[in-house]
């Protein structure tokens, strides 16, 4: 690396120093490139991505299939709104709905505005089809949940970061411990207004925290008992993530209403989406939820494309397969390690807890030591770091990251 060329990332992150705002803390390293399990910075270094943007380029980076329709529909047409129909907003409804299993989808953009949509959607439910008295409706969520940014999602957050004033908060939502089905049964019989559960699968931000075995099709059976919407933020945990399509699909659970973003586009574009019944989406009329952007013909020939590479290159089966080998070399591992001290997840979605208080700057440590060595991750807490390459790994590169993990942890072994 020239002294030349060092400059210029530290130039472009003085930039963003300058003249952005300072709402995040990235590693530093400075990416210029992409393409399948593989990124590479400004001075040409490779890396290994185990982050995937938070689990949006499932596909890998820049996957030409998705690229390609991309290409296409921009040079045809990009946006219309919903104030007249476009050509590729059916079709992708249908193929959508039928790769799911739903009778209807809502399109938007980001993860939390799918979130909204749901949240807003179970509200409606509730007062017109379950008959709550008006503005009375609550809403169940998770202790250590992370459901997006906006004022109300952030409004039943306790990460104190999140949501420190930023108040007033949105009223109508209990929150109870996640993995405890007693607290949810507790909170669906203790009041008559309960409309829904919102669910993580798999808590990401929380450090990849994996439910009991049993405990999401419980909850399911427990909001049917009482007439509640099961509610799943599929949003990181779904499209292959974890082994399988979506990560309720490990307990056969259908969710009432499923929420879908990041790796619907493959990385590529915002795309979300809320998928329902009728029962439940035919309470939304016209005027009464939309977004410019949602349902834009480039979001439909990309989400379509994107999810045609999931099916295609069997990326839940590979990632079920890599998934066991992973967490059973770093498992090998740890039973003679000092630093770390668990490795869990499910398929590609994984975390290794290290051996340091929460407040210690030890994940992040290892985290420049693994960029130094070639692999990007990135901590979810002081001591947790999160592991999620893309899915089309191959089982070679992967036992080439476990190496190159392994030999790291080892730097910091006391
Ligand atoms: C950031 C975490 C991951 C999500 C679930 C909705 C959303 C997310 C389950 C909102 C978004 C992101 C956003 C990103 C960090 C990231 C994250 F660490 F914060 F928790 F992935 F693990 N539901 N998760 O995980 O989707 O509006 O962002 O499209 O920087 O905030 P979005």
């Amino acid at each position: 690396m020239s002294v030349l060329e060092k400059t210029r990332s530290e130039a472009l992150m003085g930039l963003e120093d300058q003249y952005g705002a300072h709402n995040y803390h990235p590693l530093p390293v400075v990416l210029s490139k992409g393409e399948g399990v593989y990124v590479w910075d400004v001075e040409g270094k490779r890396y290994y991505d185990f982050l995937s943007a938070y689990s949006a380029v499932n596909q890998g980076h820049c996957h030409p299939a998705i690229i390609n329709a991309m290409i296409e529909q921009a040079k045809t047409l990009t946006l219309t709104s919903r104030a007249f129909y476009n050509d590729k907003l059916g079709p992708y409804e249908e193929f959508l709905t039928n790769y799911f299993g739903f009778d209807k989808m809502l399109p938007m953009n980001t993860g939390a505005e799918a979130v909204e949509t749901a949240l807003k959607l179970c509200r409606k439910w509730a007062y017109e089809v379950k008959g709550i008295a008006e503005k009375q409706a609550e809403i169940i969520v998770c202790e250590g949940n992370f459901h997006g940014r906006t004022t109300t999602i952030i409004s039943f957050s306790n990460d104190e970061g999140a949501r420190k004033n930023f108040g007033p908060y949105t009223p109508g939502f209990t929150k109870i411990p996640y993995d405890d089905l007693n607290a949810l049964e507790n909170a669906l019989s203790s009041s008559k207004n309960v409309a829904g559960f919102l669910v993580e699968p798999i808590q990401g931000e929380a450090g990849v925290y994996v439910p009991s075995e049993g405990y999401l099709a419980k909850a399911k059976a427990l909001c049917e008992k009482y007439d509640v919407l099961f509610i799943a933020d599929e949003v990181q945990t779904g499209i292959a993530r974890t082994g399988k399509l979506l990560a309720v699909d490990h307990e056969n659970v259908v969710p009432d209403i499923l929420v879908l973003g990041k790796a619907l586009s493959g990385g590529v574009y915002p795309v979300s989406a809320v998928l329902a019944n009728n029962p439940i989406m035919n309470v939304i009329k016209p005027g009464q939820h939309g977004s410019t952007f949602g349902g834009n013909p480039i979001a439909a020939a990309v989400a379509i494309a994107a999810l045609g590479v999931v099916s295609d290159e069997k990326l839940a089966e590979n990632a079920e397969y890599l998934g066991q080998i992973f967490r059973e070399k770093i498992g090998e591992y740890i039973k003679t390690s000092n630093i770390a001290t668990l490795v869990r997840g499910k398929g590609l979605l994984n975390a290794i807890v290290i051996n340091d208080t929460e407040d210690s700057s030890t994940a992040w440590d290892i985290c420049m030591a693994l960029r130094d060595n070639g692999l990007l991750a990135k901590p979810t807490h002081g001591n947790i770091i999160r592991f999620a390459p893309p899915l089309v790994m191959n089982e070679e590169q992967l036992l080439d990251c476990v190496s190159i993990i392994i030999r790291t942890l080892r730097e910091f072994e006391k």
